[in-house]
């Protein structure tokens, strides 16, 4: 008892926090060297306080969650069971994708606070990497194995409906699926005190504003972020939630995971990958000595887009088309049939019915994949990739350029675009 919830642990705190735990500490150091372990305290999230310990030992990285959003303070309160939800979301996710997710060591829920895998040096941030021109061949094969196993194994194509009711009681997270909602599909169409813009945007963003088709598709995606139940999405995977090397990628910070709709994580990691594409041209104009032409990079972009999305339905529909033969776990099932309908009879049906799925599902990929976009440029949270060009002139005409390709996806893509390679060659283009 007694903890006081409005004050983050601190550097102090957390060597402390650590030390009297000996678990812990052997992970970083003797207790008795805890005041020469080094503490990182990382102020790159927006929500939560970070610590990344090192120490003799080895190191761990520390999360603490605050009832409120640490970016905007105590104004905006944010439920402390975010932390539960993201130690428990960690541990399903090592599960299933044990190469693509840290391992949990600790959740203390009267603190909220979880001590996990430190991933060490040089795995480093994917966001500040892609902004420092660097590319990465390994990523777009590690993100689609990681959602199509954390997708498909969550999904009622896996499991059955009582086990599927009680997992969406688990995890349903209302206070950060409403921040979604309100500052990924509401916010950015209106006129509220939080968003931001570059000045020069403003023309650009009022248009959004009166713009009905743009606000009727993110009314219509908010519902379906709302009701479109179907299975543990993480919920958040930007360019910031995914640690890489040229030969690994960590996908970390699932505290929005909730029981949502399949097209949100491949939707999601695909518009943000889409915004340093259009920020490419300012980075590479400013870059000192280092990486002026961005043009490999920009390919490897487009290229890593087509592969998630690619890689994920392939390796999907894979799993799908085993538990539908009866060799995978879940063998019994018939997919998408546990409420009732009739089993598709032979290879071609199940073809047809897998077909018909992932076009619904990559028409509602499309669309997401734009409403991402538009909610970095002109919503309360932006990122480093637009952010770290620092003429204002040369960020307002990417901005710009971005803001119409995300206007672009989320009204006229999902009849504009039948796969994936129509999607970036419009964005070459665009
Ligand atoms: C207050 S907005 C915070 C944003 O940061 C998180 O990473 C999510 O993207 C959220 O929308
Ligand atoms: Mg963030
Ligand atoms: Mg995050
Ligand atoms: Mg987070």
């Amino acid at each position: 008892g007694g903890t006081v919830v409005g004050r983050p642990l601190g550097e102090e705190g957390v060597r402390a926090y650590l030390a009297s735990r000996p678990v812990l500490a052997a992970h970083v150091g003797p207790p008795e060297t805890a005041a020469s372990w080094e503490v990182e305290v990382r102020a790159d999230g927006n929500i939560n306080f970070v610590y990344l310990v090192t120490g003799p030992d080895g190191g761990l990285c520390v999360k603490e969650s605050l009832p409120y959003v640490r970016c905007v303070g105590e104004s905006w309160p944010l439920s402390r069971d975010r932390c539960r939800i993201e130690a428990e979301a960690l541990r399903l996710q090592h599960r299933l994708a044990p190469a693509h997710a840290p391992r949990v060591f600790h959740y203390d829920g009267g603190r909220s606070l979880i001590a996990m895998e430190f991933i060490a040096p040089p795995a480093t941030i994917l966001r500040g990497a892609i902004v420092a021109g660097r590319t990465f061949p390994a990523l777009a094969g590690h993100v689609a194995t990681f959602l199509a196993s954390t997708l498909f194994h969550t999904s009622l194509l896996a499991l059955d409906s009582r086990t599927f009711r009680a997992q969406v009681i688990k995890f349903t997270n209302p206070d950060l699926c409403a921040l979604t909602e309100q500052v990924v599909f509401t916010d950015p169409y209106f006129p509220s005190p939080i968003n931001r813009c570059t000045p020069a945007l403003q023309p650009d963003v009022d248009a959004l504003h009166a713009d009905a088709p743009a606000k009727a598709a993110a009314a219509a995606l908010k519902a379906l972020f709302c009701t479109r139940a179907e299975a543990l999405v993480h919920g958040d995977l930007h360019t910031g939630s995914i640690l890489v090397t040229e030969s690994s990628s960590v996908m970390i910070d699932p505290e929005f995971l909730y029981t949502g709709p399949l097209a949100f994580d491949p939707a999601k990691i695909i518009g943000e990958l889409l915004i340093p594409f259009f920020a490419s041209d300012g980075l590479g104009a400013q870059a000192e000595g280092g990486v002026a032409d961005r043009a490999a990079q920009r390919e490897w972009l487009l290229a890593t887009i087509v592969d998630i999305w690619e890689g994920f339905s392939t390796k999907f529909l894979a799993l799908w088309t085993e538990a539908a033969n009866g060799t995978g776990p879940a063998g019994d099932l018939v997919p998408r049939d546990v409420v009732g309908a009739s089993a598709p009879s032979g290879p071609a049906a199940l073809a047809a019915q897998q077909a018909a799925f992932m076009r619904q599902l990559f028409a509602d990929v499309v669309a997401i994949a734009g409403a991402v976009i538009i909610r970095r440029l002109v919503g309360i949270a932006h990122t480093a990739d637009m952010d770290s060009i620092r003429d204002d002139g040369a960020r307002a005409a990417c901005e710009r350029r971005a803001l119409r390709f995300g206007r672009h996806l989320l009204v006229e893509g999902p009849a504009a675009h039948a796969d994936i390679a129509s999607v970036v060659a419009a964005a070459a283009a665009a």
